[in-house]
């Protein structure tokens, strides 16, 4: 037996609440036989999936508390095994005591602590969900917007999984139509079959683009954007900043210069994260902490999905200001900060109103080549009187690629976006080989193997132990 299925043989428990008091708290235990575990805690075998009420004793008879049972036998249960719940009072002292006496009843079976993701690793492996779901569940008890918890839910329901499925069986009969035609080496794929093949290529790859759309807008929703506010001292960045969040979090002075470190802060627009970071002000100096700011300041905008570049309107017509605007341009150019990572806004518009402001924009925008990721319009702002701010939160979803869907959006991860673009890679590939002279009909079969194995690793089919060890150490004890 490998050591993970030794591991899996074992009884598990843990407390499955969180740290800290409650008004209840619950011990759970996992395992393949837990009848004589549930007689010794509960002093009878409670009706299964009934809620119970009865006293909890330690090893002399004394109380520990009184409180509800739940009995749930396999395979009717979260992890497919036996398993028990007991909710009491949720203080960390009862919970110990508690959670002692149910590992001292279980240690002849071998009962033990339960790893972080224990149960729902076991919930995966006896099929109670595929990995796809398991990951929703740990997404699901770290959403904190309203849209993460319906997407988490949408994806533990199985949303995803399902596309993926019907877009792995459309790629089963698509291997096993090219598989029966090599089994009779003396005869090429014949042209009809080959239209055949590329008709269904064809198919897959439409559905798999539809899901991949689907799991870029989940990975968003799961994962947010990072935006680095940039451009000159004293333009408003930490004033922008402000505004969007809400709250005055950066300080803000008329003194070119104050920010002098990176400021983190998360914000969310129509439910989708937005991690924003205020920087230094970018511009050569000899004061040495200041330095080690800007020096921050260009690590943010490296790491950054899209940097806002604030520009000063009150200043645009001063020819110094307007060669720093030139030299920041420049220098996010040679860093390889493409015009789509870029978005100029056009701060103070109040100094200046509104028409100068949008000539002033125009000008200066033609000046650094910046038309074009100015379309349809500049965006003017004034932090300081929180306006133009709708506009900037619009196009900076907009930037991202975020669509509210009709359908409604499932959460996914990082993961699961590479393995599609794994399983297209191969599929693009796929068609390739199909081309006349169609070299060799085995690469043709390679290629759409090795897509459906990128396809099956999302729902875990195919998986390496080092994968599933690493979703499941992110989850919470007692889950
Ligand atoms: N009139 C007006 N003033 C603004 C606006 N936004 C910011 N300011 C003022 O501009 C000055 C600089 O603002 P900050 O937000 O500190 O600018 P910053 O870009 O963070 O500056 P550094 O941290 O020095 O790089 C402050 O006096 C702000 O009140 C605006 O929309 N209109
Ligand atoms: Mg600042």
């Amino acid at each position: 037996m490998s050591s993970s299925l030794a591991r899996r043989a074992e009884p598990i428990a843990a407390v499955a609440t969180a740290a800290g008091r409650g008004a209840v708290g619950i011990v759970r235990a996992s395992g393949r036989d837990l009848r004589g575990l549930v007689r010794g805690v509960c002093g009878v075998e409670p009706q299964p999936r009934h809620a119970t009420l009865l006293g909890f004793r330690n090893a002399r008879g004394e109380l520990i508390d009184s409180g509800l049972a739940l009995w749930f036998p396999a395979p009717h249960s979260y992890t497919g095994e036996d398993v028990l719940e007991l909710q009491v009072h949720g203080g960390p002292g009862v919970l110990q005591l508690l959670l002692q006496r149910v590992l001292e009843l279980g240690g002849a079976q071998g009962m033990r602590l339960a790893r972080p993701g224990e149960f729902t690793e076991r919930a995966f492996h006896n099929g109670k969900l595929d990995l796809a779901q398991a990951e929703a569940v740990a997404d699901l008890i770290e959403a904190t917007t309203g849209a993460a918890v319906l997407g988490a839910q949408r994806s533990l329901a199985g949303e995803m999984s399902r596309q993926v499925q019907a877009l792995a069986a459309e790629l089963r009969e698509l291997r096993a139509l090219v598989e029966a035609t090599l089994d009779f080496p003396e005869e090429d794929l014949e042209f009809v079959q080959a239209h055949a093949v590329a008709d269904r290529l064809g198919r897959a790859l439409r559905d798999l683009r539809a899901l991949q759309a689907r799991t870029r807008q989940g990975a968003l929703l799961r994962e947010g954007l990072h935006v680095v506010l940039a451009g000159q001292p004293n333009v408003g960045k930490s004033s922008l900043l402000n505004a969007l969040a809400g709250a005055e979090l950066a300080i803000v002075t008329d003194v070119p210069g104050t920010t002098r470190d990176r400021l983190r802060e998360s914000i969310q627009i129509e439910g989708v994260p937005l991690h924003v970071i205020d920087t230094a002000g970018l511009r050569d100096t000899c004061d040495t902490v200041e330095k080690v700011g800007v020096q921050r300041s260009w690590e943010a905008i490296a790491g950054a999905d899209a940097v806002l570049l604030v520009h000063d309107l009150a200043r645009l017509d001063e020819p110094a200001y307007l060669e720093g605007e030139e030299r920041i341009v420049r220098q996010l150019r040679e860093r390889g900060v493409e015009a789509a990572r870029l978005l100029h806004v056009w701060n103070k518009t109040d100094v200046v109103g509104r028409q100068r402001a949008l000539q002033l924009a125009r000008q200066a925008a033609s000046r650094l080549g910046a038309e074009a990721a100015d379309a349809p319009a500049p965006l003017l702002l004034s932090a300081r009187h929180q306006q133009g701010l709708q506009a900037l939160r619009g196009e900076l979803l907009r930037r991202c690629g975020w669509q509210s869907m009709p359908e409604g959006v499932f959460l996914a991860r990082t993961r699961h976006v590479l393995a599609l673009q794994g399983c297209e890679q191969h599929l693009l590939q796929a068609g390739a080989w199909l081309e006349p002279p169609r070299p060799a009909l085995e690469l043709l079969a390679e290629e759409l193997r090795l897509g459906h194995q990128a396809l099956m690793e999302i729902t875990g089919e195919v998986s390496a132990d080092d994968l599933l060890g690493d979703i499941f150490a992110r989850f919470c004890i007692g889950k």
